[in-house]
């Protein structure tokens, strides 16, 4: 792993972390992704970090990962709460041979991952379409992939990954209490980022390499389908400002959630088109 030590000042800033870079530097056995690995104590947005990378030609899978974040972005201009040491905030910089259209996909190839690492981890959580991670009804990870194409090639991908860890009860804003929450509130003990850390990297590496040796993402569509809050539910769909009642009746094997209205018309609904919002409460 390329470790840069340029942008680790963890000596100089004398901050306590529970180690989870020296961990992950240990421990970790992807092949490509997390192999170059860029620490930062702190930054506006992974995400922006990743992509100036990714446009100065950094590796395909580097990882970006940042104690904290200043002005982490969530969809469509929104911000991520991102509290120093608490939590996961990291951007992945992929450089696969797909189409534009089918990188949407890694947001799936991501939640799958974050799923399965905090499933390892013996807690249970679900997958609310597409980007979201939740436990107990109540937002516990947020997925936001961004692209740089050029006509119709892609240059690349960033896949920015935000788990609340450890945040205590109190670091979460008093706005977002009742539709977030972290590992740490629901289990009611301390996890380790490092371990969360390198399984969600080996999943990821696992559940992308299908993608790119057989353009197919069936993995990871079973994981979020087997995981599905919505499945069967009704649901809120806000479709170009207008707000619509659809029972959500499964996933394509492409990603799309494919929803039914009242008299039984089934459409396919893509990531980015839409918002989805539960009708009782958060989910
Ligand atoms: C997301 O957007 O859920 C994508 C979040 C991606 C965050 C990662 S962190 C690393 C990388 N670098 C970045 O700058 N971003 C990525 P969206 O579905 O639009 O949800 C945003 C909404 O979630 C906000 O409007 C709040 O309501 C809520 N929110 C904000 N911070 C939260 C947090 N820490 N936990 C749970 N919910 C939060």
């Amino acid at each position: 792993m390329a470790y840069d030590k340029e942008e680790i000042n963890l000596e100089k800033e004398n901050i306590e972390v529970d180690n989870m870079i020296e961990y992950a530097y240990k421990n970790l056995k992807t092949k490509y992704i997390g192999r170059e690995l860029v620490y930062l104590d702190s930054i506006d947005s992974t995400n922006i970090k990743a992509k100036e990378l990714a446009a100065q030609g950094c590796a395909d899978g580097a990882v970006v990962i940042s104690e904290e974040q200043t002005n982490g972005r969530g969809r469509l201009g929104r911000s991520w709460v991102s509290p120093k040491g608490q939590g996961i905030w990291m951007s992945i910089v992929l450089r696969p041979d797909i189409k534009p259209s089918d990188a949407a996909k890694t947001t799936h190839i991501a939640a799958a991952a974050v799923w399965k690492a905090i499933y390892e981890l013996g807690v249970d959580a679900q997958i609310k379409w597409p980007n979201d991670i939740v436990i107990n009804s109540k937002k516990v990870c947020g997925i936001l992939s961004e692209m740089s194409t050029e006509l119709n090639s892609l240059n690349y991908i960033v896949v920015g990954i935000g788990i609340n860890v450890n945040i205590d009860k109190d670091s979460i804003p008093e706005e977002l209490s009742s539709v977030a929450t972290s590992i740490k509130k629901e289990v009611g003990k301390e996890v380790s980022k490092g371990e969360l850390l390198i399984r969600l990297l080996s999943n990821f590496e696992e559940l992308y390499e299908e993608l790119i040796d057989y353009g197919t993402i069936i993995n990871s569509i079973n994981i979020c389908r087997d995981s599905s809050v919505l499945i069967g539910k009704r649901i809120k769909v806000i479709l170009k400002g207008q707000e619509v009642e659809r029972e959500a009746i499964g996933i394509t094997n492409e990603g799309e959630l494919l929803v039914s209205d009242d008299m039984g018309n089934v459409s396919p609904l893509i990531s980015g088109e839409v918002s989805v919002r539960g009708i009782y409460g958060y989910v």
